[in-house]
């Protein structure tokens, strides 16, 4: 009986062959399979069931649109100039920079920042001294603002001042984040014990807590996230720490920056904790972003999206990790907030999904030049929010007038190559 089934099933696939070979060209492409039919003109949302390039393939799985205006993580950003604060006439002896993400409490919003308010610019480490600022972010205390609508805002003063010496922080207290945790507030930042720019950058994590957002702020006067160990990425510098809650937990990413001075690496960590004081676990397989300066994220769906800003071979995207963890790239945008405090309602809610983002306040660094170097607090607008529709932010080019271009020309040195290059081809011909 099996050999009799055999016999046959071979028959039927020589018959098959054979058939196959005497049809016509013609008729063959009309019952060729699916795949063979070309990519389709007609929008296909859903991955269509046919070979397809490496390229195809990736603008289906990688992305939530098969186009930015489809992608809810993909937008632009649009900027406007904020109303209320005095940066004495833009002599570089204000600065304000760094802002945390924005709270809305008590019927207004919230936001805290690194304050700066010396007799002179920043000189540099070598020229600084007790009153004589090395960097932008030397001899800083943290102060707040609040606001009814977020483009006028109204200066409240200090928050976190520097404590006196040895404490962590008594140099400089800076780039401040906040996390709301069972009632309670935290502001994380780092504290600096010398003046930045001396060895780097070196300033561990540390946190100051109250029961308002108006304060008084406790300083716990301890490092709660410490530099990492000798020859570890984040040896020295613990940088942008910011508080999310996910998964019961508080999850706290920062930046760091590994390799020598002027060819420094900045990738993103993370670290874990069950209590704001800590004790926070570093992943083990930090970092967890391959690019990006300053840190800013927010809950989105069931993950953790981020703004990868400059720096690294994925700047200039917006990331998404299913996991808070595994971060992949979910669009590419330009004009990217520098050092983002975006707005996020869900932030500390430990949501299971997250709504998005639709404004915060960056800031702008040397804005006037670097004799009187100083940073503006500025407010940025966009569309990463699964509840807004805003086709306006989904556009995927901008134009820049000839002068934009031209102000990012060549130097002298790159000038003085080319013209070396035209005479060796001139006398090689
Ligand atoms: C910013 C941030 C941190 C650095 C300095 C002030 O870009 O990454 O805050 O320490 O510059």
């Amino acid at each position: 009986m099996k050999l009799l089934k055999n016999i046959f099933m071979y028959l039927s696939v020589l018959f098959v062959i054979s058939c196959a070979q005497k049809i016509p060209n013609a008729t063959i492409s009309k019952i060729a399979p699916k795949e063979d039919k070309g990519f389709p003109f007609e929008i296909q949302h859903e991955k269509p069931n046919i070979k397809l390039s490496h390229a195809l393939e990736r603008n289906y799985d990688a992305y939530l649109g098969i186009q930015p205006k489809y992608n809810e993580l993909y937008t632009q950003f649009k900027y406007t100039e904020i109303k209320g604060l005095d940066y004495s006439n833009h002599d570089g002896t204000i600065t304000r920079r760094d802002p945390s993400k924005v709270i809305f409490e008590n019927g207004k919003y919230y936001v805290w920042y690194t304050h700066r308010q010396t007799p002179t610019s920043p000189k540099g480490a070598a020229k600084s001294n007790d009153t004589i600022p090395s960097s932008d972010w030397d001899l800083c205390d943290i102060w707040y603002a609040t606001s009814k609508d977020g483009f006028t805002w109204e200066e409240q003063g200090v928050a976190v001042p520097r404590p006196p010496k040895p404490n962590v922080g008594w140099r400089s207290v800076a780039t401040t984040d906040i996390l709301k945790w069972k009632g309670k507030y935290y502001l994380y930042y780092q504290g600096f014990m010398e003046a930045s720019g001396k060895r780097g950058d070196d300033c561990p994590v540390a946190v100051s807590y109250a029961d308002s957002p108006d304060g008084p702020w406790t300083p716990y006067n301890k490092i709660v996230i410490p530099n990492g160990a000798p020859g570890q990425w984040d040896q020295f510098s613990i940088h942008d720490p910011y508080p999310l809650v996910y998964k019961g937990k508080i999850y706290l990413y920062y930046k760091s920056d590994y390799g020598v001075k002027g060819n420094l690496i900045r990738m993103q960590g993370l670290a874990t904790a069950d209590n704001p004081l800590g004790p926070f676990t570093k992943y083990a397989q930090n970092p967890v972003i391959n690019s990006g300066h300053e840190t800013t994220l927010f809950p989105f769906k069931g993950g953790i999206a981020a703004l990868v800003i400059r720096d690294g071979n994925e700047h200039n995207t917006i990331q998404y990790a299913e996991d808070g963890i595994n971060f992949d790239i979910a669009s590419i945008t330009e004009l990217m907030p520098t050092a983002g405090g975006p707005f996020i309602p869900d932030a500390f809610t430990d949501t299971k999904d997250g709504r998005g983002i639709t404004w915060g306040i960056s800031h702008f660094t040397a804005v006037n030049g670097w004799s009187t170097n100083h940073s503006i607090l500025t407010r940025f607008d966009c569309d990463l929010s699964q509840d807004l529709n805003d086709p306006d932010m989904k556009k995927s080019y901008m134009t820049y007038k000839p002068e934009h271009y031209y102000k990012h020309g060549l130097n002298g040195k790159q000038k003085k190559r080319i013209a070396v290059q035209n005479e060796k081809t001139a006398s090689s011909n």
